[in-house]
């Protein structure tokens, strides 16, 4: 029977050979990973565990609270708060940011999380996940502050997701390659199954909401109707379409086989530039892209070199398949400003 190595192991080996991770930034992965943990036992109760259905409240976004968006954000502020490794805190569903107790020793790395992406999708048991971000606080910065997280992307000391799908994966990157850890149930621990993904730099699927094409700008609108002209069509080749309507899972897929993620700015809100959150959806995911060999963009930047203005900001996210971002980006580049 195979030995599996599971995240604690790896994790020390990456620590004692490679140097790779700090002490105090594995102990972080860690107990974000039981949190994860904690919340797929939630996920997976369903209807038996009354958390599905909304709370009745709207998060800092404006956005319906889902129960299980509530109980994930209060697990992982829960687990994170007391281990010494942190400073501070933030997350989709808190206005601001959420410093560690005077009680707890305070640590060097800050936290940034949707702690559960793709909600929508809870009550129709479609797969949903928990993304991570961290950052190292600012040397010699006296306490905390939100500037203190307005950092680029390219400033991550690690990322990661969790899905809540058929498994519950744990996906890493500490800034060496990207690492798959699946879960155990019976052992009650991640497992290491898939180490240097790598993501074809061709793809013939694209991930995108069609229903918004007519709000799209043109640029977009042009990569699109060539996907969608197929064989006969300047790309000379089908294409394959797939939107689950969770980052988290459309990522996967990506990571695991490539394609091209899309959420572009549209004209129905032409004052926010984009839907998906740059701090703790499009910066971690980009990491992770990135890492596995593809590239990540808002259409014409380079999604880790933005500089965030606020801790939730919205972005255009384009990311997955090398050659097929720096399509798209090179088609918003070329058009009129
Ligand atoms: P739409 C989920 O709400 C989310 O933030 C992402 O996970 C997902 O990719 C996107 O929004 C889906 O948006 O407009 O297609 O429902």
């Amino acid at each position: 029977m195979t030995r599996r190595v599971s995240l604690t192991q790896y994790l020390i080996e990456q620590q004692r050979q490679h140097g790779h991770i700090p002490q105090e930034l594995r102990l972080l992965i860690e107990v974000v990973a039981r949190a994860c943990k904690r919340i797929a036992i939630s996920v997976n109760k369903g209807a038996l565990g009354d958390v599905l259905g909304t709370a009745g409240s709207e998060n800092v976004q404006g956005e319906v609270q889902k129960k299980l968006d509530i109980i994930a954000n209060e697990v992982l502020i829960e687990a994170n708060e007391w281990g010494g490794h942190l400073a501070a805190m933030a997350s989709e569903e808190m206005e601001g940011i959420y410093l560690v107790p005077n009680r707890f020793p305070q640590g060097e790395y800050l936290l940034m999380f949707d702690p559960l992406d793709g909600s929508s999708n809870i009550d129709v048991n479609v797969s949903i996940g928990t993304i991570f971000s961290v950052l190292k606080k600012p040397e010699g910065a006296k306490g905390v502050s939100e500037e203190d997280f307005l950092q680029p992307g390219s400033q991550q000391a690690a990322a990661g997701y969790c899905v809540y799908g058929p498994q519950t994966t744990l996906v890493l990157t500490v800034g060496d390659g990207v690492t798959m850890f699946t879960l155990d149930r019976e052992q009650g621990s991640f497992v290491l199954t898939t180490e240097s993904v790598s993501i074809p730099e061709d793809t013939k699927e694209f991930a995108i909401n069609m229903s918004n094409m007519r709000h799209w700008d043109e640029p977009m609108k042009r990569y699109i109707d060539e996907c969608l002209a197929g064989k006969e069509g300047p790309r000379g080749k089908d294409f394959n379409m797939r939107w689950i309507a969770s980052m988290v899972a459309d990522v996967h897929r990506i990571l695991t086989r490539g394609g091209v993620f899309m959420y572009p700015w549209d004209k129905r809100e032409p004052n926010k530039a984009g839907k998906l959150r740059l701090m703790y959806e499009a910066n971690p995911m980009a990491f992770l892209i990135e890492q596995a060999g593809g590239a990540a963009t808002n259409t014409r930047q380079r999604i880790m070199d933005l500089t965030p203005t606020q801790l939730h900001e919205r972005v255009s996210v384009v990311l997955g398949s090398k050659n097929e971002v720096e399509r798209i980006t090179a088609y918003h580049l070329d058009a009129k400003p």
